[in-house]
């Protein structure tokens, strides 16, 4: 068994949802925050047959669309002294940020 984890924005999320739920794909849903702009995103959690990873990941593909987003407060200091970043900066989010691992065992108890 896979466990996708998809970071997605919270816009695709409804749809998302929506669909993997029609092709009987479980989902967990969680608040996120993304670390770079500090602002809310969603992050799911798919456990599903290794054979089914593409599929759920045709489904994210389909729903989940790339956004320009303009930066223009500078974000809080992150260890980047000296860096200078000149605002406003575009920065394009998305589609979605997706990573597989392996689940060493699944149980419902
Ligand atoms: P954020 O960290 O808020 O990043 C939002 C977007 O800002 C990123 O979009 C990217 O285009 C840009 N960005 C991120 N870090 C940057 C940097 N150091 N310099 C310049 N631009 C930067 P995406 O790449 O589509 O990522 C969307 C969200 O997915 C991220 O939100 C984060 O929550 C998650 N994510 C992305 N890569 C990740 C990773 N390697 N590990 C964990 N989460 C990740």
């Amino acid at each position: 068994m896979k466990l996708v984890i998809a970071v997605v924005q919270d816009e695709d999320v409804n749809e998302l949802m929506g669909k993997l739920l029609k092709k009987r794909y479980s989902a967990t849903k969680l608040a996120s925050t993304g670390g770079f702009l500090r602002e809310g995103n969603t992050t799911l959690f798919v456990g599903v047959e290794e054979e089914k990873v593409d599929d759920v990941i045709t489904v994210i593909r389909d729903v989940c669309k790339s956004r320009n987003q303009t930066l223009t407060t500078p974000i809080p200091p992150t260890g980047s002294a000296g860096v200078f970043i000149p605002y406003p900066i575009d920065v394009t989010v998305g589609g979605a940020t997706v990573f597989v691992i392996d689940v060493d065992r699944f149980e419902k108890v």
